[in-house]
């Protein structure tokens, strides 16, 4: 009856140190994307407003171009975008918060589009 015991004690602890170093280790996966979005103004507006749908932590890769010197304002982000006619213009921003936020060509206030930060 004690030699029972005793496997039965060495065979848990056995069972226990093999599951202790072969159990999976949780699942950490990130699925934050990045997406790419090209403006091409063309007297300082685009032939229509673009609306950008992100959720939190992904990337925004913006790529202008641009007949004529602008200045384009993320709100929200809190973006300034100079862009020189003729010379392409890339930015990058991760959504670090949700909600709404207009894109506009200062001095003109030609809306360029909407961003959309939902939550993941
Ligand atoms: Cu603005």
């Amino acid at each position: 009856m004690r030699q029972k015991l005793l496997f039965l004690i060495c065979a848990a602890a056995v069972l226990a140190s093999l599951w202790l170093v072969m159990k999976p280790a949780p699942a950490v996966h990130d699925t934050s994307e990045t997406q790419a979005f090209y403006f091409a103004l063309l007297d300082g507006s685009i032939p229509e407003p673009m609306v950008i749908q992100l959720k939190l932590g992904d990337t925004a890769k913006l790529s202008f171009v641009s007949d004529k010197d602008a200045a384009v304002h993320i709100h929200g982000v809190e973006m300034h975008i100079v862009i020189e006619a003729g010379i392409k213009k890339d930015v990058e921003f991760v959504a670090t918060q949700t909600g709404r936020f207009a894109m506009e060509v200062h001095v003109s206030e030609i809306q360029l589009g909407t961003i959309e930060v939902y939550p993941r």
